[in-house]
């Protein structure tokens, strides 16, 4: 419980479960700056950043089960290390389907910017959001089942046009946060910079491991 610490959570929609009691409260977690606590960081990283979540354009994270929840927290922990405000949902295209419509119009009405939708097997729920809204949908491949992912990348990246999904690679849900991010600072000049201190970090962290590492 508790995993989704940071953003905009809430759990008001039957069938939408998010995974903290802050969730299940509907109560919003701001920032400091204007009060937000310690950002909790990545495993390795600052983790004390001063951000202020209450002033940026918002993400929805939606996963189709409970299952996906392992792979789609990595999402969720980048978006909190840049300072998005979130919320997150467990809703499935086949078995909710009109939790999920219902859901759509929510965040449309909500401005939100970006959805990022992880699923795996016949992985329909990145494709069904897009076909409802021109918010940019990133899709995370989950690797379940007998396929191993194989049968979720397809469905994904296989989508017709004219609607796209952004698909990111098996369960590389990081990856779909950080692209959510750069998606965001096309109007958020503070994220742009947390982007880019991004690169920057991490090409010091490569420069070191260039000098030699211990083996
Ligand atoms: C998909 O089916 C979910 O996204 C999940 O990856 C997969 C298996 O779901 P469960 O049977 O574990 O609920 O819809």
């Amino acid at each position: 419980m508790g995993t989704i610490r940071r953003g905009v959570l809430r759990e008001d929609l039957p069938g939408s479960r998010n995974i903290s009691p802050a969730a299940r409260a509907g109560r919003t977690e701001h920032g400091a700056g204007c009060s937000h606590s310690a950002n909790p960081g990545l495993d390795g990283l600052p983790r004390s950043r001063p951000l202020c979540y209450c002033r940026l354009m918002k993400a929805a994270i939606i996963f189709g089960s409970e299952s996906d929840r392992a792979v789609m927290r990595k999402a969720a922990d980048v978006l909190r290390e840049l300072g998005v405000a979130f919320s997150a949902h467990i809703i499935s295209a086949h078995r909710t389907p009109e939790l999920l419509a219902e859901m759509v119009k929510r965040l449309e009405a909500e401005e939100t910017g970006v959805i990022i939708a992880g699923a795996g097997l016949a992985a329909h729920l990145p494709g069904v959001i897009a076909s409802q809204t021109l918010i940019p949908v990133i899709g995370v491949p989950v690797s379940s089942g007998g396929l191993s992912g194989l049968d979720a990348l397809l469905s994904m990246v296989q989508m017709p046009r004219p609607v796209p999904v952004a698909t990111v690679g098996l369960d590389n849900a990081a990856n779909a946060g950080f692209l959510a991010g750069e998606i965001l600072a096309l109007k958020d000049e503070a994220l742009r910079k947390r982007l880019e201190e991004w690169r920057v970090e991490m090409k010091a962290a490569f420069a070191a491991s260039a000098e030699g590492v211990d083996l």
